[in-house]
């Protein structure tokens, strides 16, 4: 497509499909006139794939998941399409601001963080690759929380993205499925029915999904919920046209919001009513499709791999035996192992307090033909291994961990050392008696989105050296190590890192009045705020810097910005509270006129996929500090390190391997191991005995309590010093040392730029394997069976 060809589109879509005259189009009108330009251009690239996978009789990839964190989808398209070039042409040529047009779209937050962004990057590579593939999730109306800080303190706003026209989806409205709940199961002999109380219906809403150069499209089907009935009539007849409304509003709810990850949280009912909702709906749409090809139930694992993205699809095992066994007759002890042919789950956490558990009670109430067949299932799972001891059901709880285990024939983790971890702890049990079951696939990211788009000026430094073809084949990257040796191409890596921190300064100037010295190094921490990730180890960090800059003022001190950026769970109080202590601490040291030439504190609000498209490309230093053990993967660190920011991190999650292929040179590594995490915990006295050996921390700590960052109230974060100097499960003040060793020799090493920009470049250059169409085509071959396509 022609810049003049698209200009035209703009122009009839702009007069045509918004009835805007373009003299009085707003930068919204223009953005919608171009997103549905360019929603044409995937049309028929979609139907190709859609008839290709048909007369290949493929077997299809359903990834079902409670979040799809896809973030901006208008740039994302017109990269994957080629169109870059005739965007700006046509833009320039109706006298718009390219960057203003594509920014204007607003994120859709369907996601809490990791998860649900993996869930994208997967869907975008499926794409690439040529893998025919559905994506099921829910259509929140309001996705993740805004955020904003009032006096350093976290503040949530409803999100509103559907307020503004949502212009890449169809919507299906003969694609629905009546969903049902509670009632009573009936058994008539050997079969049960079950006769739900209340039923709601399921809308699909399809969303194409482009892969690189469009050579593929896959869809993305979320399910809008909406009453079966409508409006209440005899209320209505009665006048009574409120309680008329009810129903409405009433199923309405259940696709109405994102859950924010939170475990302490009431709410469970609504949220196991989202989980069956969506489950049910994306299984009733899989079997229709099977059964309109094949007429063979016996076939469906050769055609059909579902894929469970954590437990929170995980009633998709006894939902599917039921749909097999009560509405199509296959004998149970057929029915199970038939299911679990065509079930893989994923497992995200190993916190036991994020393995979801649900009373008997709840599940009995909402779904008691579902919790007959769990118990159903987990007898036969007994008789046939009378030595298990994990079951399904305990202490009147039904354990999702153990369904999804049960009704897999795959069980992945996210890194080597996560899955090594789940099999000696979580399902160690499930894992003796199934040897063959847990499988590893470590996490990846998108190269589209998390190079190409995200970094315009390092896309073109490598794309100049090396070609286009890393683009869908990133290990292409290692090309790069021969250049790296030449002061010319280091000299430009260097000047595109510099253009980014550049362009990252000027925005917060504008957006959030922040003022950063570019030529300090940018040492920044993104990520979902919690405890195990550690940002008040950071924050202590920096205290105790800040306190030595002062002893010293004229000392040869490295600059640095600290940037933070992430939410907390709005009932997760500790996280809230460390929210508050960063904001806290930045205020004063942003404003001492000692210090802050040196060290100063940004956190910007509301971190989202568009911020970190902004952050990580800018980037020096990537924390990823975890508590060894806790976090299972990481995918943060990746985006980071193929970016060239290097990383200061603990051997957790994926850590582990980047720094086995960015070089252990290249990385700056700290802190106990998983192993050495669990000794030390063992030493009650873990947290007096470190702050004991380490001043820096007590004095850190001290300032803290003595309200240096909380004149008003010296008090305010004393559940944060009590729990480091007391309880510390996380080990904080264990690790504190060593952290601080580490980012000493970090300043040091920063005072080399050509060294450190070596540095950078290595991490780039080896980050290749970190591509999540590796990842994509390791599920393809050890977990799904399934083969790639040609539309
Ligand atoms: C559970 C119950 C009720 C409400 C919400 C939830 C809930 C929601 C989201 C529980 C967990 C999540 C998200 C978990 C998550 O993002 N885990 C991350 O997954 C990434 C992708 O594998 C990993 O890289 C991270 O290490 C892991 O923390």
């Amino acid at each position: 497509m022609t810049a003049v060809e698209l200009r035209d589109a703009i122009l009839r879509h702009l007069t045509y499909s918004l009835g805007k005259d373009p003299e009085h189009a707003t930068l919204y009108d223009w953005r919608l006139a171009l997103s549905y330009a360019i929603r044409d251009q995937m049309v028929d690239p979609w139907f190709a794939s859609t008839r290709a996978a048909y007369a290949h009789q493929s077997k299809r990839v359903y990834y079902l998941s409670m979040e799809f964190l896809i973030g901006r989808l208008l740039e994302d398209g017109v990269i994957n399409l080629g169109l870059m070039d005739a965007v700006d042409g046509a833009l320039t040529d109706l006298g718009l601001d390219v960057d203003a047009v594509l920014h204007d779209e607003p994120d859709a937050a369907l996601g809490n963080g990791g998860l649900g962004r993996l869930a994208a990057c997967f869907l975008d590579s499926l794409s690439t690759i040529g893998c025919p593939a559905i994506g099921y999730g829910i259509r929140y109306e309001h996705g993740l929380f805004r955020q904003s800080f009032d006096h350093g303190r976290q503040i949530e706003a409803p999100e509103q993205w559907l307020q503004q026209e949502h212009t890449w989806e169809f919507e299906r409205p003969e694609a629905a499925f009546t969903i049902g709940f509670g009632g009573a199961v009936a058994s008539h002999g050997k079969h049960a029915v079950w006769t739900p109380a209340e039923t709601v219906s399921a809308q699909a809403h399809d969303t194409p999904v482009i892969g690189w150069k469009g050579r593929w499209a896959n869809t993305l089907r979320l399910w809008g919920a909406f009453p079966t009935a409508g409006f209440d009539l005899d209320s209505f007849n009665r006048g009574d046209y409120v309680a008329a409304a009810e129903p409405e509003a009433l199923a309405r709810t259940i696709s109405r919001v994102l859950y924010p990850d939170d475990t302490t949280e009431d709410g469970k009912r609504l949220r196991l009513k989202q989980e069956f909702f969506f489950t049910a709906a994306s299984l009733r749409d899989i079997l229709r499709r099977f059964e309109s090809e094949y007429d063979d139930l016996g076939k469906l694992p050769s055609k059909v791999a579902i894929q469970l993205n954590d437990t929170h699809p995980a009633i998709a095992g006894p939902e599917l035996v039921r749909l097999l066994h009560d509405e199509r007759a296959v004998p149970l002890d057929e029915a199970i192992p038939l299911a679990r042919a065509c079930l893989s789950y994923t497992n995200h956490t190993l916190l036991p307090e994020a393995l979801e558990k649900w009373s008997e009670a709840l599940m009995t109430d909402l779904l008691p033909r579902h919790m007959q067949l769990i118990e159903a299932i987990d007898s036969d799972h007994a008789a046939k291994h009378p030595t298990r001891k994990a079951s399904m059901v305990d202490g009147g709880e039904v354990h999702m961990g153990e369904v999804a285990f049960g009704m897999a024939h795959k069980v992945n983790g996210v890194s080597a050392l996560h899955t090594d971890l789940m099999k000696k702890t979580v399902f160690a049990d499930l894992h003796r008696l199934h040897p063959d079951r847990i499988v590893n696939q470590t996490n990846g990211v998108t190269p589209r989105r998390w190079l190409l788009s995200a970094n315009h000026k390092l896309s073109a430094l490598i794309t100049d050296c090396i070609g286009e073809g890393w683009v869908d084949d990133l290990e292409q990257l290692a090309g790069l190590e021969p250049h790296i040796s030449d002061a010319g191409f280091l000299d430009r890596y260097a000047a595109a890192k510099r253009d980014n921190k550049v362009a990252l300064a000027n925005w917060l100037a504008g957006a959030h009045d922040m003022t950063l010295d570019p030529d300090a190094m940018f040492d920044v921490q993104i990520k979902r705020i919690h405890e195990y990730k550690r940002q008040h180890l950071n924050i202590l960090e920096t205290i105790a810097l800040w306190q030595e800059i002062r002893d010293n003022p004229n000392g040869d001190w490295t600059p640095r910005v600290k940037v933070f950026g992430g939410k907390a769970a709005p009932g997760y109080v500790f996280a809230k509270q460390i929210i508050h202590l960063i904001n806290a601490v930045g205020k004063v040291l942003n404003a001492d006129p000692v210090t802050s030439k040196f060290l100063t504190v940004a956190y910007p609000p509301n971190y989202n996929v568009t911020l970190a498209e902004r952050l990580i490309p800018a980037a020096d230093l990537s924390e990823q500090i975890s508590t060894a053990g806790k976090e299972a993967s990481g995918t943060g660190n990746m985006k980071f390190a193929l970016n060239g920011a290097l990383t200061v991190g603990t051997l957790d999650g994926a850590n582990v391997e980047i720094r086995e292929h960015v070089g252990p040179e290249n990385f700056f590594l700290f802190g106990m191991t998983a192993d050495e995490v669990d000794a030390e915990r063992a030493n009650p006295a873990h947290a007096t005995d470190a702050i004991g050996a380490d001043p820096r921390l007590k004095r850190a700590l001290d300032a803290i309590n003595a309200g240096t960052f909380s004149p008003e109230a010296k008090d305010q974060f004393k559940a944060i010093t009590d729990n480091v100097s007391g309880h510390d499960y996380f080990l904080v003040a264990s690790d504190f040392t060593d952290y601080w060793r580490a980012q000493r020799e970090i300043d040091a090493a920063f005072r080399d730029p050509k060294a450190w920009m070596r540095m950078a470049a290595l991490n780039t250059a080896r980050s290749g394997w970190f591509s999540s169409d590796r990842t994509i085509r390791g599920y393809m071959d050890e977990v799904w069976g399934a083969q790639a396509v040609q539309a």
